[in-house]
């Protein structure tokens, strides 16, 4: 697929400034989108983090497959050997506590460094960073209580680092999203996303499409068709024809947008289907989590078995 406008140039600045905002802080917490926690890396953001101790939340773990997620939490503190917690910027209250307690264990050791050389006692300063919309600054909002960083539904929202204090123990650095500029085909042929796990009959979606999937990439950047295309196929498959149910779409009819659009009756005023509104519709009720079903989301990345 082809995706344009892929690193767009205010990127390529931030790219810059990541080393003087790395300079600035003792932890790095990385937010990756649970639904996908090797597409929402960057691998050449986390080759700058260096020696820096870092933790991995998977954000939106309401939107994700709950099996999925609780076995890429074990996957990914056994390959990286880091803290990894799945939160949900929602609901932080049930981890607030636990996120903490790992910052501050993960920042003990650099506290009493300051104390040994001398040095007064400062907050713990950690930097919040990660692909554009997974949700930084609505995790920060979540955690401070207050609604200080600005949020909202689509890639770039946070223009600006910005500093939120938690306590007088903590700061957060709000940064905005950054996504690599390397091609697309580069990106899947890197050895980080070379673990991903696909199966079954029907391809995967690449980096890009399913990054478009979860607006880190603009919707200028992507064909609204192709990405939805893909999506409702794949999960079609993985989730033993949830698609088909969900869009009551016949059993011996493929599942296309075709299909989904006739099914709901997205239809132009000359009565054929709708493709566009079908096709953006589909991705909107994904992004929404109107597929979650029972507490059980979607997740396009599955874990190694
Ligand atoms: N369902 C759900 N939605 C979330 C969660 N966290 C964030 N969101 C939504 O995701 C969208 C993006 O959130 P932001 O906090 O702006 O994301 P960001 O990573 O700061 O994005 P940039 O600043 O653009 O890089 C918003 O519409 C949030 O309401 C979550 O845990 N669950
Ligand atoms: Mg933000």
């Amino acid at each position: 697929m082809a995706i344009i406008q892929w690193y767009p140039g205010h990127i390529a600045k931030l790219e810059r400034e990541l080393d003087h905002w790395l300079g600035l802080v003792d932890v790095v917490l990385e937010v990756r989108d649970a639904r996908m926690p090797l597409a929402t890396t960057n691998p050449r953001l986390r080759a700058r983090y260096g020696n820096k101790p870092s933790v991995i939340l998977l954000n939106k773990s309401d939107l994700a497959d709950t099996k999925q997620t609780a076995a890429w939490v074990d996957h990914l503190k056994e390959v990286e050997n880091l803290g990894v917690l799945g939160v949900n910027a929602h609901a932080i209250h049930q981890w607030k506590k636990p996120l903490e307690g790992l910052l501050k264990r993960i920042a003990a050791p650099l506290q009493a460094k300051r104390k040994q050389q001398g040095l007064k006692p400062r907050p713990v300063r950690v930097l919040v960073a990660g692909m554009p919309n997974v949700g930084k600054s609505s995790l920060i909002n979540a955690l401070s209580g207050r609604h200080k960083a600005a949020t909202g539904h689509k890639a770039g929202v946070t223009r600006q680092p910005q500093w939120v204090r938690l306590h007088e123990t903590l700061e957060l650095l709000d940064t905005p999203g950054i996504i690599p500029p390397i091609l697309e085909t580069e990106m899947d042929n890197h050895e980080l996303w070379q673990t991903s796990f696909e199966q079954g009959k029907v391809q995967p979606l690449s980096i890009g499409e399913k990054l478009a999937t979860v607006s880190s990439v603009g919707d200028a950047a992507f064909d609204e068709a192709t990405v939805s295309t893909r999506l409702l196929s794949w999960v079609d498959e993985a989730y033993n024809g949830l698609m088909h149910t969900l869009y009551e779409v016949p059993e011996d009819v493929p599942i296309s947008i075709e299909s989904v659009g006739q099914a709901r009756r997205w239809l132009t005023s000359g009565g054929g289907v709708d493709e566009s509104r079908t096709a953006r519709q589909v991705l909107t009720d994904f992004r929404q989590g109107r597929w979650v079903k029972g507490g059980f989301g979607v997740s396009l990345e599955w874990v190694p078995e």
